[in-house]
């Protein structure tokens, strides 16, 4: 892709109402736009990020089992009634009527649409276990939407559903769960800290909350700095991995604010281990057993020949919140770098020649044309900005590895670099081999 080609609508100064470096990158590089409070527009460059992320998601869930489906973003009211949740739910739940005075509502969640399929659709212990998941636009009218895709109105997440016979195999999926989140932070470059969390409106007696640590996080926290140490490497998805992961990961005191009690940390953890900072909560994962499955009627034939209420948990991730996150945690002294798995472009190629300097267009072109038959999305700045403009732009665009072409180089030699490292000088085949190994091994 070419810069001057590409719709980015940089902002020179930074948004008034924006207060966080997330926030405020997000506008300003034009990932987003907002079109009424906490409701956004994804550009360009912001919905090559969010599907990136998406597919990383998606990824870790299908290798834990789960199947991807998707239900629709406005369900009928019947079924939260059905529930218990309609009225409970209150102001955050965005309420419709149809022409004919049906109400309807937009989903800010999935519980009773899930049961209501598998209970219609599932009848014998055999189709067991069973998890669902999709990847859709929710809706909650929240009281304070801010720090744009953070705390949104409507926003991207990942839900999942668990369906067991007994509660063993629901923990099991539970586990699951917890490790294919653990793995999905990872991969995205983020260190996700798992805290015994209060269940909220889901409800049940088993949560945990994945908090990734940064200063402009909503959730307060406290936790042992030993968590810091596990490694999620060090475990696989088979049963007797799962549970040392989980008891290895839960075992260490770590609670948010609703769950903290200062007198079983401090008999729990040493002083001089006490961690208590703020973090951003980006996944939340529950069991509740027949809280939906009860009033709702989901039964089936158990393997004793029983006609038992199904097991169920749910499993949150906050796909759009994510895109937030690591903004927050890579967005340093105004300069961001994303990590490698989710960057919006693999490689950005600026040539700071002059205008009419053919050798240096020549040059950038070629390389251009190389890594782009090589698989590589690359952003090539053809603009005709100052060399400190163009610097500025590619701060914020974020790139983590650029090739920089001006008139003194010799002409086989680019200067590449990798965003906070020295720059190297290289042939375009070793920039094609080194970029090769960076992203495709
Ligand atoms: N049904 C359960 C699990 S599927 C559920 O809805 N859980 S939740 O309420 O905790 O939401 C899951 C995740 O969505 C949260 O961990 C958070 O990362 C994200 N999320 C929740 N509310 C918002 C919001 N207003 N803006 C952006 N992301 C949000």
């Amino acid at each position: 892709m070419k810069l001057s080609e590409l719709f980015l609508p940089i902002l020179k100064d930074i948004p008034s109402d924006a207060k966080i470096k997330s926030h405020q990158m997000m506008l300003r590089s034009g990932m987003v736009r907002q079109s009424a409070a906490g409701i956004y527009s994804w550009l360009p460059l912001g919905f090559k990020v969010l599907k990136k992320i998406e597919l990383i998601v998606r990824e870790e869930q299908d290798r834990a089992g789960a199947q991807e489906m998707l239900m629709p973003t406005i369900q009928s009211a019947d079924l939260w009634k059905e529930s218990g949740r309609y009225d409970g739910y209150g102001l955050e739940m965005l309420r419709i009527k149809d022409r004919q005075d049906r109400e309807l509502l937009y989903g800010p969640t999935n519980e009773e649409l899930i049961t209501q399929i598998f209970r219609d659709n599932v009848k014998s212990y055999k189709s067991l276990p069973l998890i669902l998941y999709h990847i859709q636009w929710k809706f909650r009218d929240e009281i304070r939407p801010r720090f744009g895709v953070m705390r949104g109105r409507e926003f991207l997440m990942k839900d999942s559903y668990s369906f067991d016979e007994t509660k063993e195999g629901a923990i099991l999926s539970y586990n699951k769960m917890f490790y294919a989140y653990l793995k999905t932070f990872e991969r995205l470059g983020l260190k996700a800290i798992p805290l015994v969390a209060d269940t909220g409106p889901i409800g049940g007696d088993l949560s945990h909350e994945f908090v990734v640590l940064a200063e402009t996080g909503e959730s307060q926290i406290y936790t042992s700095k030993k968590i810091l140490d596990l490694k999620i490497e060090n475990f696989d998805n088979s049963e007797q991995s799962l549970n040392k992961m989980v008891k290895a990961y839960t075992e260490t005191y770590s609670a948010t604010d609703e769950k903290f009690d200062q007198k079983e940390f401090d008999d729990l953890v040493k002083k001089d281990d006490q961690l208590i900072t703020r973090g951003i909560e980006v996944g939340h994962i529950f069991y509740f057993g027949d809280k939906y499955s009860k009033p709702m009627k989901a039964v089936v034939n158990s393997s004793l020949g029983k006609n038992i209420t199904v097991e169920m948990g749910s499993y949150g991730i906050g796909v759009s919140r994510l895109v937030g996150a690591i903004i927050e945690v890579n967005y340093n002294n105004n300069i961001m770098k994303w990590p490698k798995t989710v960057t919006p472009f693999h490689v950005a190629i600026i040539n700071l020649g002059k205008k009419n300097d053919e050798t240096c267009k020549n040059k950038a072109q070629k390389i251009y044309e190389l890594l782009k038959n090589n698989s590589f999305d690359v952003l090539l700045d053809d603009t005709e900005e100052s060399p400190a403009s163009k610097f500025k732009n590619f701060d914020l665009i974020g790139i983590p590895y650029q090739i920089i072409i001006g008139s003194k180089q010799e002409i086989e030699q680019y200067e590449f670099k990798e965003v906070g490292c020295e720059k190297e000088i290289l042939s375009a085949q070793e920039i094609l081999k080194k970029l090769k190994i960076i992203y495709f091994n």
